[in-house]
């Protein structure tokens, strides 16, 4: 399906999954912790860094920040996890509105889920892959920042990585930098194909 991405629009905040929009066109999940660069990828993928808010702080987004891409598919961009910074209550807010989001049943064709390739993999991180694993939900695993390995040190972080989750399937890998654009462009075009046949 030909998709612009350039063509990206903020939709509506959402503070509870009572009022998640409901438009009937395929949904796509951005979910990992907090800081592991999940509005920098939906700035990238639209090709602005004016659509999303990013923050070098954790804790950024606290809602869920709906996009329509091209009247064709909406983009939730979840609160991050993990966010050791904010309060209890505070953290417990944001993690119950992730929780409720992928209880409430909805309809969600594809995860993008995003971990910091330089991070050791948190305990979070191993339950969100549990989670997906559980569930027949699509996900692609994004493993961002990696401007900030050269490519010897990438190729060693990756294989450490897979030796941590064993991947079943290598195609649903990517290794994306916002910051460089590199992975953006093979990750839109896998996105596509899962939106048109949704
Ligand atoms: N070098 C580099 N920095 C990045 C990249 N992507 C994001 N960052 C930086 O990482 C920090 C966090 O980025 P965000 O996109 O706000 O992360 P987030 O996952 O949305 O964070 P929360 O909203 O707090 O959950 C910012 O300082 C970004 O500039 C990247 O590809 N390369
Ligand atoms: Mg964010």
């Amino acid at each position: 399906m030909n998709i612009n991405y350039n063509n990206m629009k903020y939709k509506i905040t959402c503070a509870d999954v009572k009022n998640l929009p409901s438009d009937g066109i395929p949904e796509i999940v951005i979910s990992g912790r907090s800081n592991a660069g999940k509005s920098s990828l939906v700035n990238a993928m639209a090709g602005t860094n004016k659509l999303a808010r990013v923050s070098g702080k954790p804790g950024k987004t606290r809602e869920i920040i709906y996009f329509d891409l091209d009247g064709k598919a909406l983009i939730a961009d979840l609160p991050g996890y993990g966010y050791s910074a904010a309060s209890k209550a505070v953290t417990a807010k944001f993690s119950d509105l992730c929780d409720n989001y992928f209880r409430c049943g909805r309809k969600i064709s594809l995860v993008l889920f995003l971990m910091d390739i330089r991070r050791t993999p948190s305990e979070e991180d191993v339950g969100m892959l549990d989670f997906l694993n559980k569930t027949d939900i699509p996900y692609f695993i994004v493993f961002t920042k990696c401007d900030k390995f050269s490519a010897n040190e990438l190729r060693k972080q990756l294989s450490f990585l897979s030796e941590c989750f064993n991947f079943a399937d290598d195609s649903i890998v990517f290794t994306v930098s916002s910051k460089d654009k590199k992975g953006i462009a093979d990750l839109k075009t896998a996105i596509s194909d899962i939106i048109s046949v949704n």
